[in-house]
């Protein structure tokens, strides 16, 4: 991609806009940098520090003076700046897809509605393990934080970008061809930005091969219904396809399935036969239970094995894994009572994952900026595995009504309320799991600030 000469605006000053503007303006392109809400000033003096010209409060006429415009993820299409950009088309692209025009390392691209935070996690601590054996390194970027434009210059060939995809992401990333891809899993999820429509979403989300070919792997969940649909021809893909499962079928493991768990056991089907990995005992843990998260290794061994990672050092990486921060992260144990931040819960299938995986019961504390959740399916095991839910946020009055005659419910005024209201319902035995099923932007800065303030809540609390 020669930039020299080429003009482009960057809409949206967040982590991705940022990013890409400093790799747009390092390659030699003249940057505008433009955001609708005001810059932060850190931002702000960052582009400063680079000399890259930029505006807020408003998109101005000059975003469209440019050969081509790049989008932050989180704009939506309908947005009215994109739909200007399309009426003059002006080419949009997406961060991914600048950083990933720069990339020499492979690049394992991980998608699906959820565990891919985890389970990009587990593939970059394999791939950091390994690098270290054999003179590479890997790099974790994507949506799990870090801008891929902000590490793709570092990176050499034979390094290894783990890049964690949302479907914004995938949207305009016309030429991404990840080597290895993975599908953990698709549900609705962000329906409020595909208009209700589940294929749109999908569809968003199947961008991840559109460019794999010959040499590369898709790893997809063939326990997922709607990807065992999606897969279930598969000559009609031209590249290797790796499916991995855990459920138990009729008639035991279908030949198709490559990577599986017998028993306890994690097995690799190869041409030689089944390969035992490690036992599901020497990975899950306090920090790391549920069995959701056997389904997140399974995928990470499957990477491995497309990778020709040796299996001793997968068996060493994943017993040292201790779980992700923000997702099912155990804070502490208090008068028997664990405490839980599941603050990455942005969705209702997350908040269903997080309450399948409580030992006991729990005090569920949940809401937020709702993205068209339907409360009504997950109404049954609502109603099985919590004692009380406190509603917090945006979206408290939807689940006040939602949840009304299902299980008590308690409103709260603050994060602070909430943890107050926790502390007082729960008794031993149980867990307050903060899963709020909600993004966080009605009352945080994102789902990290989220995080972080519930487990200083969580610390501050006078408990006795
Ligand atoms: N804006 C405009 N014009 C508009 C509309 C919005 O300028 O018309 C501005 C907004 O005011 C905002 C910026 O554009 O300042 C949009 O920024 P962004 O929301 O894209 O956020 P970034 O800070 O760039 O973070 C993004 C991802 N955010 C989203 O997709 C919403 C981060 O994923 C990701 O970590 C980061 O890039 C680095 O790659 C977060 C996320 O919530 C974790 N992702 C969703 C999820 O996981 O469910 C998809």
């Amino acid at each position: 991609m020669d930039l020299k000469g080429k003009r482009v605006s960057v809409i949206g000053a967040g982590k991705s806009g940022i990013a890409a503007a400093e790799l747009l303006r390092c390659q030699g392109a003249t940057v505008l940098v433009s955001e609708l809400g005001r810059i932060g000033a850190e931002e702000a003096e960052r582009l400063r520090e680079l000399q890259i010209p930029f505006e807020q409060a408003g998109h101005s006429e000059r975003v469209y003076d440019v050969d081509f415009c790049v989008i932050s993820p989180g704009i939506p299409p309908y947005a009215e700046v994109v739909k200007t950009m399309q009426a003059r088309s002006i080419p949009l692209f997406s961060e991914i897809e600048i950083a990933s025009r720069f990339c020499k390392a492979r690049i394992v691209g991980i998608t699906g509605t959820d565990g891919k935070t985890t389970t990009s996690t587990l593939i970059h601590c394999i791939c950091e393990k390994d690098g270290l054996q054999n003179g590479y390194r890997a790099y974790s970027v994507g949506n799990i934080g870090v801008p891929f434009s902000s590490m793709v210059l570092d990176m050499h060939a034979g390094d290894i970008a783990v890049v964690e995809l949302s479907s914004y992401q995938l949207e305009r990333s016309p030429t991404l061809r990840p080597d290895v891809a993975v599908i953990t899993n698709i549900t609705p999820d962000h329906l409020d930005r595909y208009a209700g429509d589940l294929s749109r979403y999908a569809a968003a989300k199947f961008r991840i091969y559109a460019n794999q070919g010959a040499g590369d792997t898709l790893i997809y969940n063939e326990d997922d219904p709607l990807l065992r649909e999606h897969f279930a021809n598969k000559e009609r893909f031209p590249f290797r396809i790796m499916p991995f499962g855990m459920e138990l079928v009729a008639g035991g493991v279908p030949d198709s399935r490559l990577v599986f768990l017998e028993g306890d056991t994690l097995v690799v089907r190869t041409v030689d036969g089944n390969e035992p990995v490690l036992l599901t005992s020497e990975f899950l843990k306090n920090s790391f239970h549920g069995r959701h998260n056997i389904s997140n290794v399974l995928a990470a061994v499957a990477v491995a094995r497309a990778l020709g990672i040796d299996n001793e050092v997968v068996r060493l990486a994943l017993s040292e894994f201790k779980g992700v921060e923000h997702r099912q992260e155990y804070v502490m144990t208090v008068n028997g009572v664990d405490w839980v931040n599941d603050s990455k819960a942005t969705n209702i299938n997350a908040m269903r994952t997080a309450l399948a995986a409580v030992p006991d019961t729990a005090v569920l504390i949940a809401g937020g900026r709702d993205k068209g959740n339907d409360y009504a399916s997950i109404a049954a095991l609502v109603r099985q595995k919590v004692s009380l839910l406190i509603a917090l946020g945006e979206s408290q009055e939807k689940i006040l009504s939602a949840f009304k005659g299902i299980v008590a419910i308690k409103a709260a005024t603050s994060l602070e309320h909430a943890v107050l209201l926790a502390r007082d319902a729960a008794k031993a035995g149980q867990t307050v799991l903060f899963s709020p099923g909600c993004a966080s932007f009605d009352m945080f800065k994102n789902f990290e600030d989220r995080g972080i303030q519930f487990k200083e809540c969580v610390h501050q609390l006078p408990l006795w």
